[in-house]
């Protein structure tokens, strides 16, 4: 039986043209600015979101966390970040650990929003008894949700207003252009900062780009250096990433599409509780009515040759990617009902017993 993998779209494996580009790539010491591939990549970067400057680092976290080191420059200072964005959930408070970042958590809708007056509320006034509010943090997509232009230029506008810096978690805004018809410069112009990832639906083994001013990415550059993230030869996988930028945007539309095909064959399904608005891009998340823990439903799902995501309180996640088509998702649909059909028949028999 063929594994189906949904767990992330972190999961794909580069492309052929990836593999081919690594393994020609001209390489040389990036600490140095030495790597020619690493300088193309940062250049395209930083044009395709209207930026000046890029800087090529490990991973999404590093980014995140170099952009918080970087605007938050007094010890202590507060970054105002929604309450289940990926920087409080899923990185090990490396704001606080590592940066020396007092994180201030608003509320985050259900829409990947924060309320603009929950916002406001949460800016400090200058005075001796408060943490400075320094910067926003916004995140697009959020759970596979696109922000609107709108609604980020408003929360930017109101950060402007009073005197905050303003970084997006951009880690799909590919995915977020797509699903919202626009390009990524458009959805990362609000802001100063923004880091996508490479290594998600664009399928590059690794590595995010941090897109800013020159100035900023100067500073940011030697923070990289201290949190141990300068590489050496990576123009190795900046040629991969490349390769992302260059070829892999364009069909995150049909990651978008499995996501929809998906959504509907599991709404078909008796027991499910699918979040059927909430599929914009790649994501879809549902949770399940059985008498049976969420774990071990994931683990009936992997004895089926499906893999999935536990997100705790937000359900099971499946995420689309590059090397899924149409029939896979239809064939995870049906392994979904198997598992839900073997789990009701179980609990049918124990009962009769
Ligand atoms: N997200 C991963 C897991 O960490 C949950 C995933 O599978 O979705 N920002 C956002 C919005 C992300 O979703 C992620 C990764 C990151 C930052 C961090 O990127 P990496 O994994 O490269 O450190």
């Amino acid at each position: 039986m063929r594994i189906i993998d949904l767990r992330s779209d972190t999961v794909t494996k580069p492309t052929p043209a990836m593999r081919e580009a690594m393994f020609k790539a001209e390489v040389g010491d990036d600490v140095y600015g030495d790597d020619p591939t690493v300088n193309k990549l940062e250049e395209l970067a930083a044009k395709m979101l209207g930026k000046e400057a890029a800087l090529f680092v490990c991973s999404g976290t590093m980014g995140n966390l170099l952009a918080l080191l970087t605007h938050c420059t007094a010890r202590g200072d507060e970054a105002i970040v929604g309450s289940e964005s990926h920087i409080v959930i899923h990185e090990q408070g490396g704001a606080a650990a590592l940066a020396g970042v007092a994180l201030r958590m608003v509320k985050t809708q259900h829409d990947g929003t924060m309320l603009l007056e929950d916002i406001e509320e949460s800016i400090n006034p200058d005075d001796i008894h408060f943490t400075r509010s320094k910067l926003l943090c916004l995140e697009n997509t959020w759970h596979g949700v696109p922000l609107s232009l709108e609604y980020m230029k408003d929360a930017c506008a109101l950060g402007r207003k009073h005197g905050l810096l303003l970084h997006l978690d951009g880690a799909r805004i590919f995915n977020a252009a797509t699903a919202l018809g626009v390009t990524a410069k458009e959805v990362a112009a609000p802001f100063d900062t923004v880091q996508f990832c490479f290594s998600k639906g664009l399928s590059a083994p690794m590595g995010s780009a941090l897109c800013g001013s020159r100035q900023f990415i100067e500073r940011a550059r030697r923070l990289r250096k201290m949190v141990g993230g300068g590489m050496r030869q990576v123009g190795i996988v900046a040629a991969a990433a490349i390769v992302g930028l260059e070829q892999m945007v364009e069909r995150l539309a049909e990651d978008h599409a499995n996501a929809k095909i998906l959504c509907d064959e599991l709404c078909k399904i008796d027991g499910l509780k699918v979040n059927k608005e909430g599929v914009r891009t790649n994501m879809v998340f549902f949770k399940i009515s059985q008498q049976i823990s969420q774990e071990e439903f994931l683990n009936r799902l992997q004895d089926n040759g499906l893999l999935a995501c536990d997100e705790g309180r937000g359900g099971i996640r499946f995420v689309t990617h590059y090397g899924i088509d149409a029939d896979d998702v239809r064939e995870a649909a049906k392994r979904v009902a198997l598992t839900v059909k073997q789990i009701t028949e179980g609990t049918l028999a124990a009962t009769a017993r």
